[in-house]
Parts: C-alpha cells; structure tokens; sequence
C-alpha cells in the first residue's frame, strides 16, 4: 500500500510517513492516538469487555443485514416491522426520503465496506458477486444526486477500494477486475448531466435513465438545492478521477465547490442551508452546522486531506474561524443569520450536528468536540437516541430518530484522539438502547417518537454504512481488523477511500487550482499540527475535566434565550419587550413596536428577534394544543413488547398520560366499523376491540365498544395504505356532546400500523397489547410472564444460542418460548423493574415535555429576574455561570462578540427584514 504523499504538511511537527496516516483511525490528520497514554479517569475497559462488545456489534450487524438479505434483498432497503423489501413506487411516498432509493439494492452497496472492517470477507466477495450479477444502475427513476453519490458511488468505490486491497494480500477477491469500479464510473457519467447550470452547481434530483432534459426525466425544473448536496461531492468524485485517469468527475465536483466559496457571505464568511442553482442566490440565509449544510464543511477539510490542496484547507479554516465565533456556543451548536450573524436563526439543534465534534476531532480542537459531544450524550441519556431536533433547554423539538450514526462517528473519532475509556461507555450505551428499544425481531427499527418509544417501518441504509462501523471499530485493538484502517479516510457515509490517491493523478487539481486566495488574510490558517501528546501530555484527566462542569446541563438546565443580548441588559437598561409579554391593546407595547426598526439599530434587532419569538410561540402554542402521540405496544408471543406502534390519541376517553396503562387481548368488533350496538359482545368483553374507522363519529364507537363491555378501542383507519410515515398523526375529536360518559381509553392507528395487528391476530390469534403514553420496559410489561430470558435482556448472545437457525424471529420465539431457558420475571425485581415502578407515569419525558411548555426565549422576560429564581433553587447556577462566564470570555476576546457593538447598519437590516420572517416561516414549516 502506498502512502500518501502528495498532500500539504501540517507544520514541522507532522510525521514525515502520511501525514494523515490517522485519519481513518482518528479522523484526526495531525492527532496522535492517545490510547496508550491513558492511566486514569474513567475506569479503563478490559480487552475482554471490548472483545464482548465488539462481539455483539457483529451479531447486530448479522442481524440486520441478515434480515434484510433475507427478507427485503434486492429492495432498496428493508421494513423491519412489516419484514419486508422497500420499493419505490410500491409504498406511499415520504417525499424526499425516498430520493434516496434508485431500486439499486442500495443497503447492499452501502454495506460492502462495512463487511470488510467486520471482518466479513467471505460475506463481502458474496456480497460483490450480487452487485455486479443484480444491480442495474439504468432505472427510470428520480433519485437524489447527493445521496446517490454518498451512498452508491460512495459504496462501490468503498467496495472497489477493499477489493483491491483483499485481492493484493493474495487469499480472497482473486477474480475481482475492477468491476466494482466500472459501475462506479457508469454511475458517475450518470450523474454528470446534474452539473449542467451555468453555476456548476448541480441538479438535486436526477433520473438515472432519462437525466435532467429529456421530457421524460420528470425532473430539472429545480431552481434550489442545500449547499451539503452541492458540496459533498468531491471525494467520491475525485476518487472516480484519480482511480480511473477520467478527469471530468473531479473537475465538476471542484467547480461545484469554488462555486459555493465565491458566493460565501463575505462578511460573515458563513453559508446558507439552500442556494439557487441557477443564479447563486441564497435561498434560505439560516447557517449552522447541521442539516442542510454540515458535510460541506466536513468534504472541505477532508478533500484537503486526500487530494492534499491547500485550497480547502484555507477555505475550511475560514469557515470554521467564523462557524466558532458565531455558532458555536459551547456546548450548543446554534443556527445564525449568515448577513446577521450574532442572530440567531433558532431555539433548536438538530440531530446531524452530532458529526461536528468528530470533524473539530480531525481539525485537531478537542475542547469544543469533547464539550458539544457530552451535552448530546445527555440529550440521549434523556431520551435514548438523539431525538431529530431538541431545543436549546433540551426538549424534544422533533421526536423521530431513523437511527443516525452521527454520534456513534463523534464518539469513536473522541475514544482515539483522546484514549478516554469514558467513551467506551458511550459506546456501549448506544449498543445497549439500540437493542433494547429499536431491535425488533426482523432488524432494527428507526424510532418514530424517541419519547413512547414507537417504531417507524424503517431501516435506512446509513445505519448499516457507518453506525456499525463505528460501533464496531470503537471497541477494536489493529489486530481485530484485517487491514491497516490507518489508510483509509471516511466519507461522510463512511465510506473507506485510501490515501494513496493523494499522489495518483494529480495534474486534475494542479490544472484547476484557482489562484483567488491571496486576498485571504493568512494568519486566519491554522497550519500546525494539534498533537493530544502535546495538548494533554501529562493529563489524562484532560477530557474529563472539560465534561465535569457540563455534567448537569441537560438535566438542570434551564431555559435559556440569547444569552448574548440578555448580558448586555444586565446593567439595567430597560429589558425589551418579549413577544410573550406583548398585548396588542396596550398602547405602551404599541409604541414600542412602532419603535423597533425604526431609532436605532438595537431596537431593530429587538423588532427582529421579537417577529421570531411572535412565529415561535404561535407555532409552540398550536403544538400545545396537541396531545402528544400515544403507542400501541404488541406484548404477545412473538413480538414480546418489541413492535410499538404509533398511534392518535383521543380527545375522550380515558387519558393514558394521567393513567396507568391498559392491557388487553385484541378483537375485531361486529359491525367493524363499531357504529351500532355490537353482535358480538361476547367476543371483545374484557378485550380492547378493533373497529374500523368511518360511517360515524369516533365518539360514538367508543359508546358501543364500551357498552359491549370493551375496555379499550382501537380505531384502525379505512383509508387503504395510510401510516404514519407518511401522513401527520391527528387526534379524533369528540362528537361536539359531552363526552363524559366515555370511560375507556380509544386510539387511532393509520392503516399500515394496523394491519400488523390484523396480521397478528391472522397469525398468532391470541394479540395482546399495551395501550399506554409510551411504551413500556420489555421487564416490567413480561413480569410473571414465562418468556425467553433474552427478551428481556435483548442479550444478543443468548438469541443466537437460542435460535436454531437464521430463519424469521418468529418461528425461532415460539420454540425458545417452551425452552428450558424461560425466565419468571415475578421474583426477579430487575432494577429496570424498580426504576420504572418508582417513576411515577406522570413523570414520563413526554409529560416533562408538556409541563415546560414555554419556549426558552420566553420563559426569559427578565433576566436578571430569572436568574435569581432559578440561582435560588440550586439547579440553574452551574450553567449560568458557564454561559456568562462564556459570554464574559467571548466578550474579552473578541470584541466583534459584544452584542451592543456587533450591529448591522439599520437599513440593511430592514432591507431584510421581509425576507427574514419568510425564512423563519419557511423554517418551522419544513423543519429540516
Ligand atoms: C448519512 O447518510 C450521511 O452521513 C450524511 O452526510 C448525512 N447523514 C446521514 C445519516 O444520518
């Protein structure tokens, strides 16, 4: 294996051998591996306990791949809980999810390298035989160009990537000749139309048969698309250039890139989440460092890595100077204005920003990595995955979790760079919750609400790229991995490509290299080299120290607004006025509205920052006004309390966040659709009964079931293919009367939810369910039940032992269940057991949600006020302190941070102001 050669030195303090021969390992260039100097700390995990986790990560892997080769190949990607492929066309749409699926058996390609790293080689020549015999690259479909890149250029240049290295140690892939690589260029010239714009930015869409133009493409009217789609090409593409001598793919992929950094906002020197494609424009000026814009900056850093261009690392560099002086809040990563910069854009964080500490880990910044990573721990501590978006007090912002590996990614690059065991115990808290609440018996499924615990029929192909990736060589000693992983660099997907192409063909960056950066201010490039040998040489203690103060923020934390602006009314200037607080009758308010925008430049600001909070809190009041989903969890044999189902609550009926949960058998009610007295009341006496949805309102089903003798409904919709994934859960309403009378709780399932129970019952006849707020510990819903023990313990290693074959999980469930294995839970007290009878239901994340309703910047109308309140009781001091502390600290370091001085003149700021509420509008409705 060559080593790379050809990119630019870090300083005289980088080894002469590849300068990034870490990268892989570490992902950090210039970081030397600290797990050999770790002597204290967190207690250091013993090579068995590694072996045993790394064990387990296989028999995960095994377990969804297997499943999705068996159950779902050659799909795009497997539905675990209808067990089943994914085919586009053959399900509801979700919208631009499904841009990533090309009916090109996308979890296959994406997961060869991963088999390589697990030591799967037998399984990865198989896996390559099926690419090459099955896959058609050719299909009238409209696909993402950013996620086919990522995920199937990126897959089989990955896969080509290990094949040759495989066939080079001379056992496995011997008849391998470069087919892999073939396919990848076929893609490649696939894709190319995309960039036909004048700006060179690409297409976001294109169709793998028809391209952009023909009539029958069905796409390329697309004037916008995210700087992360334009600019998160050019390591696949470069790759492709320098594998196959074919220039072309390189040359779009660096004029995409010079593209965005022409149109950078040249004060600020941030980027926007959306850009016209056509004329350059910013479409949406929110900037942070998550959706929409996060692996932009991470292929910056990491093209400078493998093509060795000083050019991305100055562009890089610049950016990050700018995203640490304006986003970065430590521990918060937080969306600004790219024209307005020390605004922020909003209250919340979404979960793609986890990948950032494991970039700042490559660029060599550990504090701020090791400080943003611990307050997500404890946002997944709370809820046990990270939830899509969480505000800045840390409440669910957006519930669902489809399995993102980016904390996993950030864990490991932290565990090498600083040799932490603390970050072994991270690892193994993600495997654990991954078992405990996503396995279900036909893979992993992604959570559709982090806070009942409810499943999405979803297993999207990046789960099988990197999480396991990470996981896997998060607990691996050099030897537990076939090759030299110091070779490599990761895509964003995770993708293995070796270094050694900083030296192969390089004339394409020597003839493209724009010569604009002399304008730059140099000293803003960081060429040296963060060494953890040098940074914490004799302190171990080192990461630990930077987590102790943070150890409390998520659980005490307490609702914070822009802590810049209240610093500066600190000093007893008259506290603006807050959007909560405004009364349109009070002719003070009046006047001081017509004010803002208009004396001065602060007051601007506050009329800004007020239109903000006014969209937020009508958004969070009609949020509130909601009740939260509810689950419906299958507790029979075989689903053990392993399948929960989302479901719309009831605006009647007994409410199951005050009450205890109820239980029952399932049965279908006769009529179905629950709208007369029911024939057959002996059959759903004591049962929660099954009606159909329509012919009569919701309420007056309830009256029936119940008189029948039910003590529970399900309403299961009528309308064919509904589900949750793809249509907004609702409630049902009551029927305008009292509804007093109705004492049993009713829940609403979409259709696809419910017809896993109708097959249930079709299948297993007895269906038992739990209908509660949301779902239950395995423990406590099995206790006194006679099941197999790894149910409970979502022990992997005892499923394996217990399964006789692969076959389905079902059939395997009904042997183990008379098994001499069979656990009786009643005596067993297991300390889930007695954590979740000592929580009271009331306290459930959901309900904690509700009960701190108030938005962050609104519980803020006084500051100094708050800050006492909250000093009083203990709970909020350590925070305070931290973010004033950080306030004070920004303020003396920088004086552009001092919100007094750091103003726009008054008229660009109204000059914005339109187009500042549109974004903030345009922001809540599509989230991210
Ligand atoms: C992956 O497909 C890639 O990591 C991408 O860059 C964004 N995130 C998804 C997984 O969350």
């Amino acid at each position: 294996m060559s080593e790379a050669g050809g990119g630019r030195g870090c300083g005289s303090s980088v080894p002469q051998r590849a300068p990034w021969s870490l990268v892989a390992a570490t992902a950090a260039f210039c970081l030397v591996s600290a797990t050999s100097v770790w002597t204290a700390g967190a207690a250091p995990m013993s090579r068995e306990e590694r072996q045993k986790l790394g064990n387990q990560v296989l028999e995960m892997f095994d377990h969804a791949y297997g499943n999705y080769m068996e159950h779902a190949y050659p799909a795009d990607e497997l539905m675990p809980l209808t067990c089943r492929g994914r085919v586009r066309g053959q399900e509801p749409s979700r919208g631009d999810v499904d841009d990533a699926l090309g009916k090109f058996s996308l979890t296959l390609i994406d997961s060869l390298d991963t088999l390589v790293v697990l030591n799967k080689t037998k399984e990865f020549e198989d896996a390559v035989r099926k690419v090459l015999r099955d896959v058609n690259l050719d299909n009238d479909v409209v696909v993402s160009v950013f996620e086919t890149n990522i995920r199937v250029l990126g897959g089989l240049l990955g896969g080509h990537s290990l094949a040759i290295m495989l066939k080079e140690k001379g056992e496995y892939m011997q008849w391998y000749n470069d087919e892999l690589l073939q396919m990848a260029k076929q893609l490649g010239y696939k894709l190319l139309p995309a960039f036909n714009t004048t700006s060179g930015l690409p297409y976001p869409r294109i169709n793998l048969k028809f391209g952009i133009r023909k009539p029958e493409a069905r796409t390329g009217t697309e004037t916008d698309t995210c700087t992360a789609c334009a600019g998160t090409l050019i390591l696949e593409f470069a790759a492709l250039s320098r594998f196959t001598g074919a220039t072309i793919f390189e040359e779009y992929a660096r004029k995409a890139l010079d593209f965005l950094w022409e149109k950078r906002q040249r004060s600020s020197n941030l980027v926007g989440v959306t850009i016209n494609i056509h004329t350059g424009d910013w479409v949406r000026k929110d900037s942070g460092v998550g959706a929409g814009i996060d692996s932009y900056y991470e292929y910056l850093l990491k093209a400078y890595v493998l093509l060795g261009d000083d050019s991305f690392l100055e562009r890089f560099n610049t950016h990050y100077d700018a995203i640490m002086r304006y986003i970065s809040q430590p521990p918060l990563l937080l969306d600004v204005h790219i024209h307005k910069p020390m605004l922020n854009a909003r209250t919340w964080m979404d979960a793609l920003l986890a990948f950032f500490p494991g970039l700042q880990v490559l660029k060599g910044d550990i504090r701020p990595a090791i400080e943003t990573h611990e307050m997500l721990y404890q946002v997944i501590k709370k809820h046990n995955f990270l939830p899509e978006a969480f505000t800045t007090d840390f409440r669910v912002h957006w519930a669902q979790h489809p399995l993102r590996p980016e904390f996993a990614e950030s864990t490991y690059f932290l565990y090498k760079a600083t040799g932490d065991p603390y970050y072994l115990e991270v690892g193994k808290t993600l495997i654990e919750n991954l078992n405990k609440y996503a396995r279900v018996p036909c893979g992993f499924a992604a959570m559709k609400d982090v806070r009942t615990g409810s499943h999405e029929d979803r297993m999207d192909s990046f789960f099988l790229a990197e999480m396991f990736k990470y996981l896997y060589l998060l607990f691996a000693d050099k030897e537990d991995i076939i090759f030299d992983i110091e070779d490599y660099i990761f895509t964003t997907e995770a993708h293995l490509l070796p270094l050694w192409l900083s030296t192969t063909n390089q004339s394409i960056s020597k003839k493209n290299t724009t010569s604009e950066y002399t304008e730059l201010d140099d000293s803003n490039f960081d060429w040296t080299c963060p060494n953890t040998q040098i940074l914490f040489p004799n302190d171990p203690l080192y990461a630990q120290s930077i987590r102790e103060p943070l150890k409390n923020v998520v659980d005490k934390s307490c609702p914070r607004g822009i802590i810049r602006v209240e610093e500066s009314f600190r000093s007893g200037a008259k506290p603006p006025l807050r959007a909560r607080d405004f009364m349109a009758t009070n002719p003070e308010h009046l006047e001081i509205l017509k004010k803002m925008g208009a004396a001065s430049s602060i007051d601007a600001e506050d009329g800004l920052r007020f239109m903000q909070e006014m969209i937020e809190l009508s958004s969070q009041q009609q949020k509130e006004q909601q009740l939260p989903p509810r689950a419906v969890q299958i507790v029979s044999h075989p689903f053990f309390g392993r399948v929960v189902l989302t479901a719309g609550p009831a605006q009647f009926g007994l409410d199951l966040s005050k009450h205890k949960e109820t239980r029952g058998f399932v049965a279908s009610s006769k009529p179905y659709n629950g709208c007369s007295e029911l024939t057959n009341p002996e059959a759903v006496m004591g049962k929660i009964a099954l009606i159909q949805r329509g012919q009569c309102m919701f309420a007056e089903k309830a009256r029936n079931i119940q008189n029948a003798g039910a003590i529970g409904g399900i309403v299961i919709d009528d309308n064919e293919g509904s589900s949750s994934d793809t249509a907004p859960l609702f409630q049902m309403a009551g029927d305008g009367k009292d509804t007093d009378d109705i004492k049993i709780p009713m829940l609403f399932l979409f259709s696809k939810e419910g017809r896993i129970i109708l097959d249930a019952i079709r299948e297993y006849e007895e269906v038992e369910v739990l209908l509660s707020d949301k779902a239950k510990d395995r423990a406590a819903i099995l206790k006194g039940k006679m099941i197999p023990s790894y149910i409970i313990n979502s022990n992997p290693e005892m499923e394996n032992e217990e399964q006789p074959s692969s076959e389905n999980d079902s059939q395997s469930a009904e042997q183990i269940t008379s098994s001499s294995q069979e656990v009786d839970l009643v005596d067993q007290g297991s300390p889930e057991e007695s954590s979740l009878n000592s929580q009271p239901e009331s306290l459930s994340p959901a309900d904690t949600d509700n009960a701190a309703s108030v938005s962050p910047s609104e519980q803020i109308s006084n500051p100094m006020e708050n800050h006492e309140t909250t000093s009083l009781d203990g709970e909020c001091t350590d925070l305070d302190n931290q973010l004033q502390e950080q306030s004070e600290t920004e303020e003396d370091s920088n004086p552009n941070v001092s919100w007094g001085k750091k103003v726009q003149p008054i008229d660009s700021i109204l000059a914005d102001w339109n187009e500042d509420i549109e974004a903030f509008e345009m922001m809540e409705k599509d989230e991210l």
